[in-house]
């Protein structure tokens, strides 16, 4: 338990927190073994809204949804905006996919034929044009190019080509919009990837301009990465523009936030807040990126939100006064012990209290299990394609 004192002085920046759900959570997915289906699996972009509200309606964490364009295909993306805001949602970041057509077997916007690239450009235009119909702001850009092979093109003809394709979609961007870069070290291609890694999304942002940032995706480095040195570093540059929280035993396991490493969340979460990562006005975004493989979707969201939840409270909770003496005095120990000190605590009485308090369910997954709604979706959603990865 927490004395009531330090936690009391922390609901302020937890009553802030949010963090965005990405409708691809909610559909089936799996590996390239077998992807396993649920019944109450969405099979429209507006069930997979449908399902992220419930998350928000237990938690209060999660009043935004990503789309992914083309997965999150609808005619009318104005009548999707107002579905969702009578569902107590946001539709938030539009995550870009140029991943999945035969065009793009050689990359998208690093690709060698100026028309493979004019043709990613556009679908980028196509996601601001959407951003525009949603009230979105921000426009995440994964790419999957890269290659297999020593050789099989030039790694600097590529960089050269990806800036001025960058360029081109940044010039698009309306004042309030912003661009984020999301790197990964490898996969789908193996030899090399065109954004590998911080230092390169930097680059390539810092190019563009004050509205372009970096997106970390905690499962995109090589293991044994310090990833909390590149969240301190990106924040120290003001170029962390969002997260994408997931977990990894291996490789992009895309696994339930802090479930793999908790105490790796934790460290995430204590340079946020020492770097004003959580302040009034911060530039980071909070968003999920997850699959539920095995396990139920909705209660998979509901823990992940959790979890950030009570890796932020702990981090509120270290005791920075203490932790600063005990640097400058070189108290290696001591220093050692503030920050474990915060990490062991038990939050989760107070959670639950504070949740009961402002109307929420003090244990979430209890109620939505209790409530039968899992039951509900399965007889409800009879017939038709589930969703999954790639629709
Ligand atoms: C790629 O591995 C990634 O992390 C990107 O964010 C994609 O948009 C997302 O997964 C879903 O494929
Ligand atoms: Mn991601
Ligand atoms: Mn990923």
């Amino acid at each position: 338990m927490t004395a009531p004192g330090r936690f009391g002085e922390i609901t302020e920046t937890l009553a802030r927190q949010s963090i965005e759900l990405p409708s691809w959570a909610f559909g089936n997915s799996g590996t390239r073994f077998k992807v396993f289906g649920t019944p109450g699996t969405p099979r429209t972009p507006h069930e997979k809204i449908a399902d992220a509200a419930k998350v928000h309606e237990l938690t209060g964490l999660a009043p935004t949804v990503a789309l992914h364009i083309p997965w999150d295909h609808v005619e009318d993306f104005t009548a999707l905006k107002a579905y969702a805001e009578e569902l107590g949602v946001q539709l938030g970041t539009v995550n870009s996919n140029t991943f999945q057509d035969e065009d793009y077997k050689f990359g998208s916007l690093t690709h060698s034929d100026p028309a493979v690239r004019r043709k990613a450009v556009d679908h980028h235009f196509r996601c601001l044009d959407i951003m525009r119909a949603t009230g979105s702001t921000d426009l995440k850009i994964w790419l999957a190019d890269g290659t297999n092979y020593p050789g099989q093109g030039s790694l600097r003809a590529r960089q050269d080509r990806l800036a001025e394709s960058l360029a081109e979609i940044y010039d698009r961007l309306d004042e309030h919009q912003r661009l984020v870069l999301e790197y990964k070290f490898f996969e789908p291609a193996f030899y090399h990837t065109d954004v590998p890694d911080w230092g390169t999304s930097y680059a390539q942002v810092s190019a563009l301009g004050d509205r372009a940032f970096t997106c970390l995706d905690t499962g995109h480095h090589a293991p044994g990465t310090n990833i909390e040195f590149i969240v301190m570093q990106l924040l120290r540059l003001g170029k962390l523009g969002s997260f994408d929280f997931n977990s990894r035993f291996y490789a992009d396991d895309d696994l339930i936030v802090g479930a793999a490493d908790p105490f790796q969340l934790f460290r995430i979460m204590h340079e946020v807040v020492a770097g004003g990562g959580l302040d009034e006005g911060s530039p980071v975004r909070f968003m999920l990126d997850q699959c539920h493989n095995v396990e139920e979707k909705i209660p998979g969201q509901i823990r992940s939100v959790l979890n950030v939840q009570e890796m932020t409270a702990r981090a509120l909770l270290v005791d920075r006064a203490a932790l600063e003496k005990a640097q400058s005095e070189h108290d290696v120990l001591g220093a050692n012990a503030v920050l474990m000190d915060a990490f062991q605590t038990d939050v989760r009485p107070d959670l639950a209290q504070w949740r009961a308090s402002r109307g929420l369910p003090a244990e979430p997954l209890r109620a939505y299990a209790e409530s039968g709604h899992q039951q509900y979706l399965a007889e409800q959603r009879v017939g038709g394609a589930q969703a999954g990865w790639g629709a």
